[in-house]
């Protein structure tokens, strides 16, 4: 049972989310009629490669027809807030929009970044609360302000198809990058690795603690090459500070990934959500090594996608 695709909490039985990745990635046209006469939107506020394209793909498996929509170029400019009096430069409320687009579509990806300048409203996630309130429909979620639930699947299928013992180490690893970004795919990967039996930490300058909502039960080690010791994964992304919220508070290069430091690990294997930055979050060695796994990682995108949707169509015929 799927309805929405907001985060792990929509996740009944991880397990079998899992098993059902594992056979969408043996045979991807298995379920090929599910989608027929359905139609999802993919309605993006920001920027993406990975995420337009492969949840695309994976629509395509299933004959699902799919319209993208670039709202910030095409449509128009949208209302949040209630109650406003609505003489600036926002044409159109959400309470419109989403129950306009819920007439049109069967299922409604949705991404919307994090603004980072209030915490307390992105924490809120408003946008993706709001459409599922008022479009009616089925959300997925392509990258909200706190989560990034169909990455952190991807990620998941990629350590559970790499990993060379039953409980690997998994290393979540900040990395400097020269703009603020948001908490989103770290929030998300820690929540998810929390639901496994791996071994995870995660290592940060101090100033760069997540919310506890995510990390829970999950260590901290200030020591980035302490951390590293016997990984099994190494898993980069830089996010800016949650307690001067979106603030970036460090860019010390000390915390790139290097080829030296993968030394310290299990010849672990490198991963990331990418776009990455080259010689800022890791260097080149690495990244053109065997020991990253990132384009295998991104080709997950699909099968994450598919089994979502599947999953999503079943519960919603
Ligand atoms: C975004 C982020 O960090 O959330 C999207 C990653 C999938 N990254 C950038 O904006 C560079
Ligand atoms: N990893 C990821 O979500 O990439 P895009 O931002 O390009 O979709």
């Amino acid at each position: 049972m799927m309805k929405h695709f907001t985060s792990i909490h929509d996740v009944a039985d991880l397990a079998e989310l899992l098993r059902q990745a594992k056979l969408v990635k043996e045979k991807p046209f298995a379920r090929e009629q599910l989608g027929h006469h359905k139609s999802m939107c993919l309605l993006f506020f920001n920027a993406s490669l990975r995420t337009r394209l492969s949840t695309q793909k994976a629509a395509f498996h299933l004959g699902l027809h799919t319209v993208v929509f670039d709202i910030q170029q095409g449509g128009w400019n949208l209302e949040f807030e209630d109650g406003t009096v609505m003489r600036g430069d926002k044409a159109e409320h959400v309470k419109e929009a989403a129950a306009v687009i819920g007439q049109y579509f069967d299922i409604i990806g949705i991404r919307t970044f994090a603004g980072l300048k209030n915490k307390e409203e992105d924490y809120a996630e408003q946008v993706i609360g709001q459409f599922k309130r008022y479009a009616g429909k089925p959300i997925l979620n392509l990258e909200s302000s706190t989560r990034h639930p169909l990455q952190s699947f991807t990620d998941l299928i990629t350590i559970e198809e790499h990993k060379k013992t039953e409980k690997p180490k998994v290393v979540l690893t900040w990395a400097p990058h020269p703009r603020a970004l948001p908490q989103a795919v770290a929030n998300s990967f820690l929540e998810w690795m929390g639901a496994t039996a791996y071994e995870v930490v995660v290592t940060h300058p101090p100033g760069y603690e997540l919310d506890e909502a995510f990390t829970k039960g999950i260590p901290i080690v200030y020591d980035q090459q302490e951390a590293f010791e016997n990984a099994d994964f190494i898993y980069a992304k830089n996010w800016s500070s949650l307690k001067e919220y979106g603030k970036v508070v460090s860019e010390d290069q000390s915390w790139m990934v290097t080829a030296e430091k993968m030394k310290l690990t299990r010849q672990a294997k490198f991963m990331h959500c990418l776009p990455v930055r080259r010689n800022v979050i890791v260097e080149d060695a690495v990244l053109d090594s065997d020991q990253s796994i990132v384009i295998p990682q991104a080709a997950n995108r699909v099968v994450a996608a598919q089994t979502v949707l599947q999953e999503m169509l079943r519960t919603n015929p």
